[in-house]
């Protein structure tokens, strides 16, 4: 949390402005831009720029475009629990163009698009929802009688920034799936050169959020990794800050839905999780402000790999995950140790602690967990059980 006197600086004239427009309470909307600052992982202060930002500067102009995909971007967007969070959106940007949501059609809806381009050019934010088909000359996906290569080319040239949000816009997403017959494709293929991209389908409403106040704020979109997502938001692995993590590390797994693993909110890697190869930071930020654990491996669902080209609907759901930054172990050490069958963990390191010597320790400990390993799958056999079978009670 930043200076809160800074905040208050603001003044309580402007603040009251902020609690007419937003229809929020100053506590709610000093909280907000506070989350706002901490999700994009700015310095101690920065939520009295952010909130500064918010409460001045012009709405700014947002044409928004959708090719193939479902929709759950702007869903996820404007059905999210919270109730504000939608009317936040709608009061921080000016979406002049969104299909999905204005009421025109036809040529009136074509007019609004130029007009808003027209309006501010060079200024406004193109934000693209859904792949863009590229087979058979993009004839997959018209709209207005233009091919989404066509209108993506046209609304970009004088765009301040474009932001691809979802996977489908990001990377090809689902539409893009083996054997991709309409040769669904991203933004920046499309485009031939890099764009800021929010994937997850549907990606956190927050991070899409975060980065236009960014954008708002410092007049400059975040910064980004190689494949264009805001650092802020994926840079670390979901495995990295799951909330199962101590059961991955214990090796305590569901090893199929509905077992007692599954039901005591055991690690889903064996059920195929791809959170230990997917960049997100959905442990941390859950979704739609619906409350705690409110992502997919908080649900009991292994994470798909959503965010992660070459994983989310590529890779088979039941696949175990590559481990990017760490391996996991081979064998664990017994949680109980039954008397008299091999050595625990803890008497293996007294032993090697009474031995005196620190090379043999580690010898020791392998030995014994060997031997403990042993011991317990002899016993399985004997009682012709499978390792989990203990667990389902
Ligand atoms: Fe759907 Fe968006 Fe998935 Fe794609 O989100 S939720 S198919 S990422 O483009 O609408
Ligand atoms: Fe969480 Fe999945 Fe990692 Fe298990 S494998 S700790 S469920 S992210
Ligand atoms: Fe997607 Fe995995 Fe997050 S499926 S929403 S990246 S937990």
């Amino acid at each position: 949390m930043g200076e809160l006197t800074d905040i208050f600086s603001l003044g309580r004239e402007a603040l009251h402005g902020i609690e007419q427009r937003l229809g929020m309470s100053r506590r709610d909307y000093l909280q907000f831009c506070a989350t706002l600052a901490v999700t994009m992982g700015l310095p101690t202060g920065a939520d009295a720029a952010v909130a500064k930002a918010i409460e001045s500067a012009k709405r700014p102009s947002v044409i928004w475009l959708h090719f193939q995909e479902c929709t759950g971007c702007t869903e996820s967007l404007l059905r999210a629990e919270h109730p504000t969070l939608e009317k936040l959106i709608l009061e921080i940007i000016s979406l002049d163009y969104h299909e999905t949501l204005m009421a025109a059609a036809g040529h009136q809806a074509e007019a609004a698009r130029k007009d808003a381009m027209k309006a501010n050019k060079g200024k406004y934010v193109l934000v693209v929802e859904g792949a863009i088909p590229i087979k058979e000359n993009g004839n997959y996906c018209k709209i207005g009688g233009h091919t989404a290569i066509d209108l993506l080319k046209e609304c970009a040239a004088d765009a301040a920034a474009v932001i691809a949000i979802g996977s489908c816009a990001s990377w090809g997403g689902m539409p893009s799936t083996g054997p991709n017959p309409s040769g669904a494709s991203s933004v920046a293929e499309v485009l031939g050169k890099p764009v800021v991209t929010i994937p997850g389908c549907p990606p956190n409403p927050y991070n899409f959020l975060a980065t236009v106040v960014h954008f708002l704020t410092f007049g400059k979109l975040p910064d980004v990794d190689k494949l264009g997502r805001p650092k802020f938001a994926y840079s670390r692995l979901v495995h990295e800050n799951c909330e199962r993590r101590a059961h991955f590390d214990a090796g305590r797994f569901a090893m199929e839905f509905g077992d007692a693993g599954h039901r005591q909110g055991h690690c889903l890697y064996k059920l195929g999780c791809k959170g230990p190869e997917t960049y997100a930071n959905c442990p941390t930020l859950g979704f739609g402000d619906a409350g705690e654990n409110n992502w997919p491996v908080g649900c009991g669902h292994p994470c798909i790999g959503c965010t992660e080209k070459g994983v989310g609907f590529t890779k088979p759901i039941h696949q175990l995950a590559k481990m990017v930054n760490v391996a996991p172990p081979l064998q664990y050490a017994r949680i109980v140790e039954e008397q008299g069958k091999g050595a625990s963990l803890a008497s293996a390191a007294a032993l090697a602690a009474l031995a005196g010597a620190a090379a043999g320790a580690a010898v020791m400990l392998t030995r014994n967990l060997g031997l403990s390993h042993a011991a317990e799958e002899a016993e399985r056999a004997k009682a012709g059980t499978q390792p989990n079978d203990k667990a389902r009670g």
